[in-house]
């Protein structure tokens, strides 16, 4: 065989290489991704960006009170990838200590054989806690970035995600924050396309003393001043 015989033979290998390549199955692709608000409790609210970006922005919410919580709905999420998120919180400073982040899945989707039933009162109607074979995740062993940076500080960042009890990333120690929180965190859905949920609740009550209670405090303090002032009045005269 001559140099050009080969040269032609490598081509065209080639070239069936990567028709081959092209018409193999690839990776399930779902973009473009959108989000879309499904469900707020306690007083929450939510505002939604219409450009994502990347990272992906899902925008601003505020929780005005531990209980409060916001369901975002996120669609479209290509196949095997992990995606950084972020998001502005609101409502941490003086209310409440902790926000927590679950992944909840459709029902009825024949992925939610392992769940641990019941399922807790904050999972919405028609819906589920992830289990950890159902390839939906905050993109667990990715190494994303997950914190809540805040004016002087940041939260302490806990993840309860390899069982099948549930997908949950915590950020405490938000009580101090003046302003907003900005999270980041990952998600993906390793199969693609899918819908599901990301829910965010603030918990962890910071407890404030109440106008009233403050007021009986001031008047006792005024009150044992002017009994000590009358004690000593009464030592200097006797
Ligand atoms: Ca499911
Ligand atoms: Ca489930
Ligand atoms: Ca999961």
């Amino acid at each position: 065989m001559n140099k050009n015989k080969e040269a032609l033979l490598l081509t065209r290998c080639l070239s069936i290489a990567l028709l081959g390549a092209l018409l193999l199955p690839g990776r399930a692709h779902a973009d473009p991704v959108s989000i879309a608000l499904h469900s707020v409790q306690g007083g929450a609210t939510a505002v939604l960006p219409a450009d994502l970006g990347s990272p992906l922005s899902m925008g601003m919410i505020t929780l005005p009170s531990a209980g409060a919580a916001v369901a975002i709905s996120v669609t479209g999420l290509t196949g095997q990838s992990n995606y950084l998120v972020e998001l502005l919180v609101l409502g941490a400073s003086s209310a409440w200590n902790t926000l927590r982040l679950e992944v909840i899945d459709p029902l009825r989707d024949g992925d939610d054989g392992l769940d641990v039933v019941p399922y807790h009162e904050m999972v919405p109607g028609g819906f589920s806690t992830s289990n950890n074979s159902d390839g939906l995740s905050f993109a667990q062993d990715a190494g994303l970035e997950r914190s809540a940076l805040f004016a002087g500080g940041s939260a302490t960042v806990n993840a309860d995600e390899t069982t099948d009890r549930g997908d949950v990333l915590t950020f405490a120690g938000v009580a101090g924050a003046a302003g907003e929180l900005r999270l980041k965190f990952g998600l993906r859905d390793y199969a693609g396309g899918r819908d599901f949920l990301v829910l965010f609740s603030a918990a962890d009550s910071v407890a404030t003393p109440e106008p009233a209670s403050m007021f009986l405090i001031g008047t006792g303090l005024a009150g044992l001043a002017a009994i000590r002032r009358r004690r000593r009045g009464a030592e200097v005269a006797g």
